[in-house]
């Protein structure tokens, strides 16, 4: 507790925050209808290279030690939802989403929260009454695969703020706050006032914090909005959307980054950055 700001928040708070989060949405996905014989093949395989590693690396038993203590810790400061989205998520994402020809989609993320406020598409994402950072409207429409504009498809949007903080998850937010269910509009069209989030750095208390500052790399996601975008006949597109020029955008902690997903905002007549982008669903 010497240079955290008021609202920073612990690893302990987001984790566990995570984790109740995804429990809460595990009903959705309704078990994975995974065979006897796939679960054996998967789980003998990921344990054989697990093995090799050990073989490879020469592990001591101290270092085995460290590691058992260390997935103790993940698990009780309720990281897994942050470390397996870090690092695992963008390798299932490309795998399930392969041959897609739709908008391209990334990982979800460890700070969806279903429920949040229902609004129009000309609508301002819910925000305090002086909400810090620099103002930016995002607009754009929602198309299928065939070019028809998909009308009242659904935007389900969320963001950090700008100290790179989610609501839900860290201290001191309004709940809801920078998240929102926009429905566009008949032609498919939306446009979002906002703020620019700031970048994401996962925080360095907790245990995946301590391996990526062990290993020596550093734990930033470049800035982000986060969106599910969906509508009916349409496969629901999983996406985040950077900010070309932004800081980590090379390097993300997450490899969640893809060149198709880079905002080029330009300041309006008004000034106010404007950010369009126009997503298409691939069909169910
Ligand atoms: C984030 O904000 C995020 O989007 C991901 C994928 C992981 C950690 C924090
Ligand atoms: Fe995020």
């Amino acid at each position: 507790m010497t240079t955290a700001s008021a609202n920073s928040p612990t690893a302990a708070e987001s984790g566990g925050a995570a984790t109740r989060a995804f429990r809460e949405q595990g009903a959705v996905w309704k078990g994975a209808g995974t065979s006897a014989a796939r679960v054996d093949s998967f789980a003998r395989d990921v344990l054989g290279r697990i093995h090799d590693a050990i073989r490879e690396h020469g592990m001591t038993y101290a270092e085995y030690a460290a590691v058992k203590q260390w997935l103790i810790d993940v698990g009780e400061a309720g990281e897994w939802p942050l470390f397996l989205d870090v690092f695992i998520e963008h390798v299932v994402e490309e795998t399930a989403n392969a041959g897609l020809s739709g908008s391209k989609g990334t990982i979800l993320g460890p700070y969806y929260l279903p429920g949040q406020r229902p609004l129009p598409a000309r609508c301002a994402l819910p925000m305090r009454e002086n909400e810090k950072g620099e103002p930016l409207v995002f607009s754009g429409q929602v198309r299928s695969v065939s070019g028809d504009p998909l009308a009242g498809a659904v935007l389900d949007m969320w963001q950090a703020d700008d100290d790179g903080y989610y609501s839900g998850f860290a201290p001191g937010i309004p709940d809801g706050n920078l998240r929102g269910v926009v429905t566009a509009d008949e032609a498919g069209r939306f446009e979002i006032r906002t703020i620019r989030p700031a970048p994401y750095e996962i925080p360095k208390d907790g245990p995946t914090g301590q391996l990526i500052a062990v290993a020596g790399w550093h734990a930033w996601r470049p800035a982000h909005l986060h969106l599910q975008v969906g509508a009916p006949g349409c496969r629901a597109l999983i996406t985040q959307l950077y900010f070309h020029g932004g800081q980590w955008l090379d390097s993300d902690v997450a490899q969640a980054t893809k060149p198709e997903l880079i905002l080029r905002p330009q300041a309006g007549p008004d000034g106010v950055l404007k950010a369009d982008y126009d997503f298409v669903l691939d069909p169910v």
